[in-house]
């Protein structure tokens, strides 16, 4: 019998990823997608397989982590053997903006997860992944950052995943329920979404390559990060609920960079010579003549900000036997690639008479 898994946020970068490894591992997925007034499916749209046809291996179910009885009915009909609770807020500063709406999915939305598999009496048979986050670690406490390490959150966001965290360790200790938490560090990827600083540094730099964008405007560029491959992180994912008993798993590269660097990187993928401060620019990135690559703008600091965050991946490498595949000068070029693509074809576009707006955040 092919196994059953159900995923939350399968309209995200982790979603469509781990979609595509579960159907390759011969699994029937279901997923739930939020009803959008505009079509919401980009990232999964060629996993789509038509109710019509026969032998459907791919589901989508509408609902939302703030509807427990959505949640309940959709547990009730799949009976799932693993879900995958990936659905969030996922943004840091939007949590700023947000913060009830971020505590409701991110925080209780975990535990109508967790009480749906209870109240249908699953317990023994659906095993429970929770997106966990290096968010959690925040004002950091040690380095580099291990399981053990003590959390000190930082965003409403942080704060929300807080709480999805422990619930979910309540719930397999109370309950001796199969749930465990991947705290994953950062991961990236042609999918990610436009506004994350990744993307939208290789978007930007694409545009500025081809002349269709003047400027990168960023927030703090001494933040230091753990990126990694999305494609690797929903790997270990998927082996978290492979394993005897449910461990929380530290995912990360155990290599950190700042987002200056990152830019840096980007930029030498297509070419562009890009100064800093001292070099001839401004504090804020701008030449003698006003122009800029790169300006820092303060709307994108954060009221309390994560400034640095690294991870020790050695009890995955021990346990999962974790090897990340795609290096941080991969991830930055097969961004960069993918994000040239689309900017070469809206420029085809554009250069016929049809605008392309440009949507920066
Ligand atoms: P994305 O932002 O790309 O995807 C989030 C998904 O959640 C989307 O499918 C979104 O739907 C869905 N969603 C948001 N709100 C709701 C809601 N109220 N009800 C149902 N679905 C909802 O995130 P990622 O794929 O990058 O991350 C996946 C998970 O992992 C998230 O929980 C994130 O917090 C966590 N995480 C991510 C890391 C990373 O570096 N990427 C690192 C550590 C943890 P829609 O498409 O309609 O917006
Ligand atoms: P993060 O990712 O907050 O780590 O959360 P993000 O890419 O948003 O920020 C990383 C760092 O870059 C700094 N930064 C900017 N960030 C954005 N978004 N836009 C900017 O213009 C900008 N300029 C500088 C930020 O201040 C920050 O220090 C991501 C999300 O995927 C979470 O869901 C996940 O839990 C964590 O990673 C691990």
């Amino acid at each position: 019998m092919a196994k059953v898994a159900l995923i939350t946020g399968i309209t995200g970068q982790d979603g469509a990823y781990l979609a595509e490894l579960l159907l390759a591992k011969g699994y029937h997925v279901h997923g739930i997608k939020r009803r959008a007034s505009l079509f919401n499916t980009d990232r999964i749209d060629h996993l789509y397989q038509d109710p019509h046809e026969k032998d459907r291996r791919f589901f989508l179910h509408y609902g939302d982590l703030t509807d427990s009885t959505n949640l309940i009915r959709i547990v009730q009909q799949v009976q799932p053997d693993e879900i995958y609770n990936l659905a969030a807020q996922s943004h840091v500063a939007v949590s700023f903006e947000t913060p009830e709406y971020t505590a409701n999915v991110d925080g209780l939305g975990t535990l109508r997860f967790l009480e749906a598999i209870r109240i249908l009496g699953l317990e023994k048979k659906t095993k429970f992944y929770q997106a966990s986050t290096s968010e959690l670690y925040g004002l950091v406490q040690e380095v580099p950052q291990t399981e053990k390490t003590p959390f000190y959150p930082r965003s409403p966001y942080a704060v929300a995943k807080l709480y999805a965290y422990w619930i979910t360790v309540n719930y397999r200790e109370a309950y001796g329920m199969y749930a465990c938490n991947g705290i994953l560090f950062n991961h990236e990827s042609p999918l990610r979404g436009e506004t994350f600083v990744t993307r939208k540094i290789t978007r930007a730099i694409a545009r500025i390559y081809l002349k269709k964008q003047k400027c990168l405007f960023l927030g703090n560029m001494d933040s230091l990060r753990d990126w990694g491959h999305a494609r690797d992180y929903v790997e270990m994912q998927w082996l978290m609920l492979q394993q005897d008993q449910p461990e929380d798993f530290v995912i990360a590269t155990g290599q950190q960079y700042s987002v200056r660097h990152f830019v840096t990187i980007a930029c030498k993928e297509v070419g562009i010579d890009i100064r800093w401060e001292g070099e001839g620019l401004d504090e804020k990135g701008y030449d003698q003549e006003g122009n800029c690559i790169v300006a820092v703008d303060p709307r994108y600091y954060r009221p309390t900000e994560v400034d640095t965050l690294l991870g020790s991946p050695e009890k995955a490498k021990e346990k999962l036997k974790w090897v990340p595949k795609v290096s941080f000068p991969e991830l930055v070029q097969e961004m960069m690639a993918e994000d040239l693509k689309a900017a070469k074809r809206d420029k085809i576009i554009e250069d016929h008479g049809y605008p392309v707006p440009l949507v920066h955040e």
